[in-house]
């Protein structure tokens, strides 16, 4: 295990969708359509390759600012989702999922129910939004978090960035009836695809000038609680007044390696101090990467982190 382990137990408040995702955050703003938090440092969102070591942050405009999150529903349950796009009776219906590498990438869809009705109400906020989209290619070297806007009719778009060639997996995470859901589709976008290998696991990386650490309570082992904690840094000296996003101090992801299982992890609001921090039980025994996002100097910025997951 690369990540070193320096902190100790914390009460963790692990949001791991069990299931599902409970994803920090999105929804209908307005002023956020298309706020995604491209893992990229070009300002406009342009996403990047958020590959080893760096990544970039989101562009400047970022999400409303939020407050305060609260309580997530701590599912110790274990199980990854985003596997399915069509699940429990819900059903992820994008209006397309191809695109060419030089055209705009509008992306539409809907939740429709088992009688293929579009689901218009009935959203719960979880990180003050009703729905996020998360957009990763299949190799994790590029990544978009955004707030699609819903429309009367239940169709929710947003314009994805999708500048890079390749296949991405595209997760719409929401709760409906207090129960965290991640439904996904694969999404295609045409040219010279370059895939590259996962990163190998380091516990700092570095965006923007931001030093980044992750240190995990106790060595990762498969389907056992763990805190993870993100240090955040600057010139040698830690970042303590992160600014709010989505209601927390950070937001995670987690997707395991080979499926691309998702797990989506809650700050755990009770620490304070410089390290943000997360719990989260990984299902299984493997590789996993991280999208760790967190807002400073009034932008989001993004690092993404590779680490082993013990039997
Ligand atoms: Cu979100």
């Amino acid at each position: 295990m690369n990540v070193p382990t320096r902190l100790a137990a914390f009460a963790v408040v692990l949001a791991l969708a069990f299931g599902g995702a409970a994803l920090a955050g999105a929804a209908i703003d307005p002023t956020d359509g298309g706020s995604a938090v491209a893992a990229g440092d070009h300002p406009g969102g342009e996403p990047q390759s958020v590959g080893e070591g760096s990544s970039g942050g989101g562009h400047g405009s970022d999400q409303a600012p939020a407050d305060s999150e609260g309580g997530e529903h701590a599912s110790t349950g274990s199980a990854l989702s985003g596997l399915a796009v069509s699940q429990d009776g819900f059903t992820l219906e994008p209006d397309r999922t191809y695109f060419a590498g030089d055209g705009p990438k509008r992306f539409n869809f809907r939740i429709v129910d088992d009688r293929g009705r579009a689901i218009r109400d009935g959203y719960e906020l979880e990180a003050e939004r009703e729905l996020h989209l998360v957009v990763v290619r299949r190799d994790t070297a590029v990544y978009e978090h955004v707030h699609p806007r819903k429309g009367e009719d239940g169709m929710w778009s947003v314009d994805l960035a999708l500048r890079q060639p390749g296949v991405y997996r595209a997760y719409a995470d929401f709760q409906i009836g207090g129960k965290k859901r991640a439904l996904a589709t694969d999404l295609f976008v045409g040219g010279d695809f370059k895939p590259s290998p996962l990163p190998e696991p380091r516990a700092v990386n570095e965006v923007d000038g931001y030093s980044v650490r992750l240190a995990s309570s106790q060595p990762l082992r498969a389907e056992q609680a763990r805190a993870l904690a993100f240090s955040v840094s600057r010139g040698g000296s830690p970042v303590e007044n992160l600014q709010p996003y989505l209601g927390a101090r950070g937001h995670l992801v987690a997707l395991r390696e080979g499926d691309l299982g998702y797990l989506h992890v809650h700050p755990d609001e009770g620490v304070g101090g410089d390290a943000v921090e997360f719990g989260a039980t990984f299902p299984t025994a493997g590789r996993y990467r991280l999208f760790f996002q967190f807002k400073a100097g009034d932008r989001v910025r993004t690092l993404s982190y590779t680490v082993e997951v013990a039997r």
